[in-house]
């Protein structure tokens, strides 16, 4: 489908010091990784996302929880990096300085080229122990197939149990990529709001700190969002169009 981006925005991002883009989920849905709040399939339909994603779901029942994670990161792992990604990569090679703000637990930022991602909810590819110094840990790469329960591995250091390396519900977020993230967010020019719902803080805060610092917030989502009342621009696409479109018309 063809975008059409006004041709003002080009010359804004070209003209920018530094621009922030901010990604949710919708980032990667072209890259065939369902969105958070899609809903499950197959044997995850009887299961609800945010019920899963909390450290009490993975006491009462670890199997369940981290067969989960490992059923999504072995369709990560297959996935590819889609126009999207590779655009936001070229964001950065256009404006030095600008930075990749992501709620993603997936790898295809960097798998596309972005420098140093920030990920604000940590990573599938990360899992650490519970224990107290929460030893990272290596886990083997499995495909669990259609998924199903798997008993997550233990601690070679301490014997407790592995859990994904991602913030669930009542978590808090990594304090030193908060702290990176709120710093971009207040000294950008544009921020690109690029596939999130919105919905989840303090993550949500991030493109309202870059509207509130001066910088122009821009929308990309074919959806509307909470979001959209402090964007100065709402273009309603996905991201594997909008985004090589709009990078075209600053080049
Ligand atoms: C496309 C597209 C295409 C589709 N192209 N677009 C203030 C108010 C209310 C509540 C709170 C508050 N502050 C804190 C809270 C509580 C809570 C929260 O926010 N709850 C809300 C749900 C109400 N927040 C927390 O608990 C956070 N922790 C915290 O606040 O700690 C405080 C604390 C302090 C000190 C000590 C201890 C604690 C933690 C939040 C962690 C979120 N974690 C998750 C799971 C990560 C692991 C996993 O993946 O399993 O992160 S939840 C989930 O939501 C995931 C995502 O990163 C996050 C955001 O979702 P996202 O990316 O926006 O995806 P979707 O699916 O929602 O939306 C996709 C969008 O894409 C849609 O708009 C589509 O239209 C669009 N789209 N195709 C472009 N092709």
């Amino acid at each position: 489908m063809q975008i059409d981006v006004p041709a003002t925005l080009g010359a804004t991002l070209r003209g920018a010091r530094r621009v922030v883009v901010f990604t949710g989920a919708g980032m990667s849905a072209e890259s065939g990784v369902p969105t958070f709040r899609d809903d499950l399939t197959g044997l995850w339909s009887r299961f609800d996302a945010e019920r899963l994603a909390t450290p009490e779901a993975f006491h009462a029942d670890p199997d369940l929880v981290w067969g989960w994670y490992e059923w999504r990161r072995a369709r990560v792992r297959r996935a590819e990096p889609n126009p999207g990604h590779l655009a936001t990569a070229e964001i950065e090679t256009l404006v030095p300085g600008s930075v990749v703000i992501t709620q993603n637990v997936d790898d295809l930022h960097e798998r596309a080229g972005s420098r140093a991602p920030i990920h604000l909810h940590g990573s599938l590819f990360a899992p650490r122990c519970i224990g107290e110094d929460a030893h990272p840990a290596d886990v083997p790469d499995t495909d669990p197939g259609d998924g199903g329960r798997i008993p997550p591995p233990r601690c070679t250091h301490c014997g407790a149990l592995v859990r994904p390396g991602v913030v669930w519900f009542g978590e808090q977020l990594p304090i030193a990529a908060l702290n990176a993230a709120v710093e971009a967010a207040s000294s950008c020019d544009v921020l690109l709001t690029v596939g999130t719902s919105g919905v989840v803080y303090p993550a949500a805060e991030i493109p309202r700190i870059a509207m509130l610092s001066g910088a122009m917030v821009i929308q990309v989502n074919p959806e509307p969002t909470p979001l959209d009342r402090i964007c100065a621009v709402n273009l309603r696409g996905t991201a594997a169009q909008v985004l090589p479109a709009l990078i075209a018309s600053a080049r």
